[in-house]
């Protein structure tokens, strides 16, 4: 018998099949080939088949790796915000997204599968204008991880009615006060 492939790889002199270079990602992770036998007489076959299985060989990455958008401060509570998303060329690993810092008052909310950030708590321009998050999507099985920056500007509304300062106002007025003059 032989042959030879980018899988596989045998000769006329042994039985040993020896891999060629392998990748899971490459989307074939299957194969099955006939190794044929012979004397020059008598001649017999066998099926081989042959599962590639993943290894994981890279963590996730951000990319971009920072984010940025402006929201209204009366932006209702749920809504979405900006989606952060991290790939990994390992194709088998699933990650989960986490907000690790600068979520001050857990104003914002991630959905720890597809990495959407919405609004989780009320937000005042008056009081808070930029949050900067970092956002972490970790690999499930390992701690490989990669995290990536959020910048989130809270924009101003016009969400304040003007008041005086006093609620009751005394004044003592003369009564041959000349018409027309303040107090
Ligand atoms: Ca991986
Ligand atoms: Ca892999
Ligand atoms: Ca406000
Ligand atoms: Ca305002």
């Amino acid at each position: 018998m032989s042959g030879k492939s980018n899988i596989y790889e045998c000769d006329n002199y042994d039985t040993t099949i020896r891999t060629g270079t392998l990748n899971y990602e490459s989307g074939t992770t299957n194969y099955a080939f006939t190794i044929e036998v012979t004397d020059s007489v008598h001649t017999t076959t066998i099926s081989v088949g042959i599962t590639i299985t993943d290894v994981n060989e890279a963590s996730p990455v951000f990319n971009p790796s920072s984010y940025t958008n402006s929201i209204a401060e009366d932006t209702t509570l749920g809504s979405s915000v900006i989606t952060v998303t991290a790939t990994d060329a390992d194709t088998a690993d699933k990650f989960v997204y986490s907000i690790i810092s600068g979520n001050n008052d857990n104003k914002f909310a991630i959905d720890s599968d597809t990495g959407l950030i919405s609004v989780a708590g009320e937000l005042d321009a008056e009081s808070t204008t930029t949050y900067t998050l970092v956002v972490k999507a970790n690999e499930v099985a390992t701690t490989n991880s990669a995290t990536a920056s959020v910048t989130i500007t809270v924009s101003d509304v016009n969400d304040n009615t003007p008041k005086f300062a006093q609620d009751i106002y005394y004044v003592a007025v003369d009564e041959d006060r000349t018409a027309g003059m303040c107090p």
